[in-house]
């Protein structure tokens, strides 16, 4: 008898199983709106979407694109990762460059993630702000 593995993240199993893990590893961080993006009960432009990761357009939108990348388990900021999410964050590098690149990034563009009050954080799960279409600047503000 074959047994069926589904990687639909609307599946409850796979769901859980996130959860559970995030809850095991962090502590239980308070869900943000980005839970709600990822388990549809709010929209959201989705633009990508895998098992364990997730891009969405910005809704203040710093640039002619800008979308997010994050992770469907709940880290809530780079500063907190450890060892093992080594090979989730260079996924999430993955798909921000694959995802760029089906945007029409082609002359480049800027990868951001912001950390904590210092680094101007504002939703605590983790994400990779991705922006282009324009000149940047730098220093960035
Ligand atoms: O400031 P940080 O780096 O934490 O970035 C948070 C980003 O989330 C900002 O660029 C916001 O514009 C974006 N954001 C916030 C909400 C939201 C969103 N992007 C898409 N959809 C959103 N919804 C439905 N609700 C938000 N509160």
């Amino acid at each position: 008898r074959s047994v069926c593995v589904s990687t639909d993240s609307s599946d409850e199993v796979t769901k859980s199983r996130l959860a559970a893990e995030a809850q095991k590893k962090y502590g239980n961080p308070p869900p943000t709106i980005f839970s709600k993006i990822i388990n549809k009960t709010i929209p959201a432009d989705i633009i990508y979407e895998d098992e364990k990761s997730l891009a969405f357009r910005d809704v203040n939108p710093q640039g002619p694109v800008h979308f997010l990348v994050i992770p469907k388990t709940l880290i809530p900021r780079i500063s907190l990762v450890a060892d093992d999410d080594t090979e989730l964050l260079g996924h999430l590098l993955v798909v921000a460059s694959k995802v760029a690149k089906k945007e029409g990034l082609t002359k480049g563009y800027r990868l951001v993630i912001n950390d904590g009050p210092l680094g101007a954080q504002s939703v605590y799960h983790l994400h990779i702000h991705v922006i282009g279409g324009r000149q940047m600047g730098w220093p960035p503000g």
